[in-house]
C-alpha cells in the first residue's frame, strides 16, 4: 500500500487526471484512442469512483449512456462518440447497421449487443455515497424506469425457457472477451473465410498483439456480428436461425442477480413495490446455485447451452456470486478453499491480486487480456463479494495489492500477474475509478 498520506493523495490526484483526460464533455472514454466510445460495463465502473467527488459528472455518464438504451430496453455495449472524426476503432457504427433493427435508437449509433448489468449497482452506489442526496434520488427516479426496461429486455429476451437465468450471444456481451471459458463454444463455429466480412484491426496499432484477442478470435467475433445485422438484430430470429452462441455465463448472471437486488433497493428508495424485482433476483440466484455450481470443482461455471453442458473453464469469475451474495456458507468454505491456493492467488506477503484465469490451466497466459492477467473491476468485485462473507484478510490483501499495482505500474487496463508488469492501454478509466471508489471509502472508515 501507499506509503504515506501524501503519497496516497498524489495517487488519489493521478486517478482523477486520468478520468479528466478520457472525458469528452459528454460522457468518459475507457481509454484516449483506442476505445474512442463509451461502453457499457465501463461506464458503471466509472460512475462508482466518480459519484465520491463528481456527482453531477457520474450521473452524467450514465445519463448519456442511456440515451443509447433500445425501444426494447436493451443497454447497448457500446454508445458511438458522436464526433464523426473518430476513427480509430474496429467494429465502429458504420460496421454494426442498427439501423436495420426498429428497436434501435435513431438519435445516437450504438451497437448490437449488450454487456453485463452493473448500471443498478451504480446508481445505488450513487444513492449511497452522493452528497447532494435530493439530486441522486430525483436521479434515480429519472433512470429507475429505463434500468427496469433493461433488466425487463434481459428475463424477456433472453431467458426463453424462464429458467431466471440469461444467455448471451457474443463473448463482448460478457465484457471478457477472449476468455478461455469461450474457447470451445467458438470452436464451434464453422466459419468459412468466405463467409467472414472485410474488415481490418484497428487494436493492433495500439497495443501488442500478444496481449490481445487473436485473429482467429476476431474472425469470430466479426462472424457473430453479421449474423446478427443479417438479422436485424431480431432476437427471436437470432434464436431460430440457430445463435452459434448461447452462454449462461456465471458473471453476467451474477451481475445481473446483484442488479436485481439494488433496483429493488432503489425502488424501496422511491416507494415504488420493490418485491417482484427481489422475489426475481433471488429466483435467479437459486437458478445459478442450481445450474452453474460445481461442488467439486469448488466454483461457479457458465453454462454452454449449445453444448447443453458447464464450460469447466476456471476463471476468477466463477468466484464473483461472492459479489452478488449467492454461495450459501458451506459453498462459500469451498470457494475460498480453492482462491487461497497458488492456482490462483495464495494469501502470503508476494502475491499480487488474483488473476482472471487459474495459473495451472493450459490456457492461462500473464500477458494476454481475459486469459490471466490482474484486472481491477474483477478484483474490486472480489474485495466487495469477500467482506460480506467476513474474509476480511483476504479482502484487505486485494486491495492493498490494487493500491501496489496502481502505484508502480500505472492506471494500466490490465496487470502481469507474477510481475506487476501493466498492459493492453495506459491511462484506462475504469482502473482510475475503482482505485478512487477504494480510495474514498477507506478515507471514511479511517
Ligand atoms: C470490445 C472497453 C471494453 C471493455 C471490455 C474489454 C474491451 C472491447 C475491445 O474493452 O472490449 O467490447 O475492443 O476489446 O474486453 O470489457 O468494456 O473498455
Amino acid at each position: 500500500m501507499a506509503g504515506d498520506q501524501s503519497e496516497k493523495k498524489d495517487l488519489q490526484q493521478a486517478a482523477k487526471a486520468v478520468l479528466e483526460l478520457n472525458w469528452t464533455g459528454h460522457f468518459t472514454k475507457p481509454a484516449q484512442h483506442m476505445y474512442p466510445h463509451q461502453w457499457a460495463w465501463d461506464a458503471g465502473f466509472i460512475a462508482i469512483g466518480e459519484v465520491h467527488y463528481n456527482q453531477k459528472r457520474a450521473q452524467r455518464e450514465l445519463r448519456h449512456l442511456f440515451k443509447g438504451q433500445w425501444k426494447n430496453g436493451m443497454v447497448p455495449h457500446i454508445v458511438f462518440n458522436e464526433d464523426k472524426s473518430v476513427k480509430s476503432y474496429f467494429p465502429g457504427s458504420d460496421f454494426w447497421k442498427t439501423e436495420r433493427s426498429s428497436n434501435a435508437p435513431q438519435s445516437i449509433n450504438t451497437s448490437g449487443i449488450c454487456q453485463p448489468p452493473v448500471l443498478a449497482t451504480a446508481i445505488r452506489h450513487i444513492l449511497d455515497y452522493a452528497e447532494d442526496k435530493e439530486a441522486a434520488l430525483a436521479f434515480a427516479e429519472e433512470l429507475y424506469p429505463k434500468l427496469k426496461a433493461w433488466h425487463d429486455f434481459l428475463y424477456r429476451e433472453r431467458d426463453p425457457d424462464n429458467e431466471r437465468l440469461v444467455y448471451i450471444r457474443h463473448p463482448w456481451e460478457s465484457g471478457q472477451d477472449n476468455s478461455p471459458a469461450f474457447d470451445d463454444p467458438l470452436d464451434n463455429i464453422q466459419s468459412d473465410s468466405d463467409q467472414i466480412p472485410d474488415y481490418k484491426r484497428e487494436d493492433l496499432n495500439f497495443v501488442d498483439r500478444g496481449q490481445r484477442p487473436s485473429d482467429s478470435n476476431y474472425d469470430r467475433f466479426i462472424y457473430l456480428v453479421d449474423f446478427f445485422r443479417k438479422r436485424n438484430y431480431d432476437e427471436k430470429r437470432i434464436r431460430r436461425d440457430g445463435c452459434p452462441v448461447m452462454i449462461q455465463d456465471a458473471l453476467f448472471n451474477a451481475l445481473l442477480c446483484r442488479a436485481g437486488q439494488d433496483l429493488a433497493e432503489i425502488a424501496e428508495r422511491l416507494s415504488e413495490d420493490p418485491k417482484p424485482i427481489r422475489q426475481r433476483a433471488n429466483k435467479t440466484a437459486d437458478a445459478i446455485n442450481k445450474k452453474l455450481w460445481n461442488e467439486e470443482q469448488k466454483i461457479y461455471f457458465d453454462f454452454d447451452l449449445k453444448a447443453g453442458k458447464q464450460v469447466e473453464s476456471h476463471e476468477l469469475s466463477g468466484f464473483l456470486p461472492f459479489f452478488a451474495g449467492i454461495p450459501d456458507e458451506a459453498q462459500a468454505e469451498r470457494m475460498f478453499d480453492y482462491l487461497n491456493t497458488a492456482d490462483f492467488c495464495r494469501l502470503d506477503e508476494y502475491s499480487l491480486a488474483v488473476p482472471s484465469f487459474d495459473r495451472r490451466e493450459s490456457g492461462y497466459s500473464p500477458t494476454t487480456y481475459w486469459r490471466g492477467p490482474i484486472w481491477i473491476n474483477l478484483n474490486w468485485m472480489l474485495w466487495e463479494g469477500l467482506r460480506q462473507y467476513g474474509y476480511d484478510d483476504y479482502a484487505q490483501k486485494v486491495k492493498n495489492t490494487i493500491y501496489a499495482l496502481v502505484e508502480t505500474n500505472g492506471f494500466h487496463e490490465y496487470f502481469d500477474p507474477d510481475t506487476g508488469e501493466g498492459y493492453g492501454a495506459d491511462q484506462f478509466s475504469w482502473t482510475a475509478s475503482l482505485f478512487l471508489d477504494i480510495w474514498y471509502r477507506d478515507e471514511k472508515e479511517t
